[in-house]
């Protein structure tokens, strides 16, 4: 499982640095959260018996015991997200399902890119197969849901939970599609955030720099100024307040 264990771990690291890297220029992030696992040995061998795979072949076989999820805020952040991926040279798409389009009978929606992701391990490189799965926040309550009832189920809901789940997951649909006709108001609103607390990083960090100077009575003004601007205060307050502080340090350097 070496490789597959190091494959998940790589993967995580660097998908998540898009997500720094989108909030470090404070901009609006496709990726809102990632999660990663090697597939437990239980659920390889229930797969290799359900699909008849001598258990010589499952590494061969089974393409998700290195499994990737990307969660995403939007709907059409999905679609990002794997141009995204198809842009990168560190892996090779195999190939691409789309059960957004084509949605399961069970109501399952997700986009899913089998990737071949090259390992180097103490002995060489390893190819080893990873399966990515990108899907909203909604879709992804309602999968996780539907996959518990499955386990306690052993496959078979009962008719009525499953036509329940059915209408869950058209509801989960409706919801992703409403939260999009307000996208740009929400993204306005994660900006702003980015943008005060960065703010308020650098401000922080001026004050600390008074206080080294020597400037205890100038930074604890600054700093209940700051307090004040925290809970009350917009950008442009944020803004002035900086500019005052920086005037100081130069005033004293
Ligand atoms: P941050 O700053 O919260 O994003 P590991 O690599 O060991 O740290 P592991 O074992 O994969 O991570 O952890 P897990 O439980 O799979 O969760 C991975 C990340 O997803 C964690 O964040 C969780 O906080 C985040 N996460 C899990 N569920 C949710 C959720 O429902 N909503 C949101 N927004 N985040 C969730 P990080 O990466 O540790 O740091
Ligand atoms: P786990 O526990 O998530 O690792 P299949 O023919 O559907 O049995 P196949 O051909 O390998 O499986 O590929 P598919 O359909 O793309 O499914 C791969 C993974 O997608 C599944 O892994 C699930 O994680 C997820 N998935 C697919 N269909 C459903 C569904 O109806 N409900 C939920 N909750 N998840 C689904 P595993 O191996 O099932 O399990």
């Amino acid at each position: 499982m070496i490789p597959y264990e190091q494959a998940v771990e790589e993967l995580k690291v660097k998908l998540r640095a898009i997500r720094t890297e989108f909030r470090r220029k404070n901009d609006y992030s496709p990726i809102e959260f990632i999660t990663g696992r090697v597939k437990e040995i239980s659920s390889m061998l229930e797969k290799a018996n359900k699909f008849e795979i001598p258990h010589d072949r499952i590494a061969l076989e089974l393409e998700d015991i290195a499994g990737i999820r990307i969660m995403c805020q939007f709907v059409d952040d999905i679609e990002t997200v794997v141009n995204i991926l198809r842009r990168r040279n560190d892996m090779k798409i195999l190939y691409e399902k789309d059960y957004i389009t084509n949605v399961k009978a069970s109501g399952y929606r997700s986009y899913h890119m089998i990737i071949q992701y090259p390992v180097n391990m103490a002995g060489g490189v390893v190819d080893t197969i990873a399966e990515i799965q990108i899907r909203t926040l909604a879709m992804n309550f309602w999968a996780v849901t539907e996959h518990s009832l499955n386990y306690k189920y052993k496959q078979s809901i009962p008719p009525h939970i499953k036509s329940k789940l059915k209408e869950a997951a058209e509801s989960a649909y409706q919801l992703d599609q409403t939260m999009l006709d307000i996208k740009d108001e929400i993204k306005d609103a994660q900006k702003l955030f980015e943008v005060k607390s960065a703010l308020v990083s650098a401000i922080m960090n001026d004050i600390l720099y008074l206080m080294s100077l020597g400037k205890m009575q100038e930074a604890s003004r600054f700093q209940s100024q700051l307090n004040k601007l925290i809970e009350y205060g917009d950008v442009s307050d944020l803004n002035q307040l900086h500019q005052l502080v920086k005037k100081e340090i130069n005033r004293f350097r």
